[in-house]
């Protein structure tokens, strides 16, 4: 198991670190990185995980190097409440999409005060009276600013279906 979760840990980092070289950062982006925690953090984080959102977060790591897009899964494939993967960083630009597995319907909010700051929350999140309702039902967002996201599905919050993501 703890192998499993090292090298998964690991993967999605050194496939975003591949990109950023291949596409020059915006020049906007560079004051947000000396403030930011930086990739180190959600690494530590990420070890920490444990349970099903391993394999997972694996799989949808090789989604984003084909795709150019990372997938996260609303609802676990064995139906519990969680973003999987709930913890993983992306590139600036890439684009993330949420999709409808289990245990919907789901929505997809950013909070607002756990986003970097000059970003709206309320133009990155769905609306609170907005649900993802049928099977494959997807949400997209691209977020352009670097720092660390926190987001949640306001109908399954207070059950833990919480997730944060580091734009690199
Ligand atoms: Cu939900």
């Amino acid at each position: 198991m703890m192998a499993a979760v090292t090298s998964s840990a690991v993967a999605i980092p050194s496939f975003t670190g591949l990109k950023a070289g291949a596409t020059p950062a915006k020049a906007s982006a560079t004051a947000k990185v000396a403030a930011s925690p930086g990739p180190r953090l959600s690494i530590k984080a990420s070890l920490k995980d444990v349970g099903v959102a391993v394999a997972a977060t694996a799989a949808s790591a090789i989604l984003a190097s084909n795709a150019l897009a990372i997938e996260v899964k609303l609802g676990a494939d064995d139906g519990s409440l969680a973003f999987v993967p709930s913890d993983f960083s992306v590139s600036a630009g890439e684009k993330i999409v949420f999709k409808n597995n289990a245990g919907f319907p789901h929505n997809v909010i950013f909070d607002e005060d756990e986003i970097p700051s000059g970003v709206d929350a309320s133009k990155i999140s769905m609306s609170d009276e907005d649900l993802l309702n049928a099977p494959g039902e997807i949400y997209s967002v691209t977020l352009t600013e670097k720092g660390t996201y926190s987001f949640y599905c306001s109908p399954h919050q207070g059950a833990g279906m919480v997730g944060k993501v580091t734009v690199n």
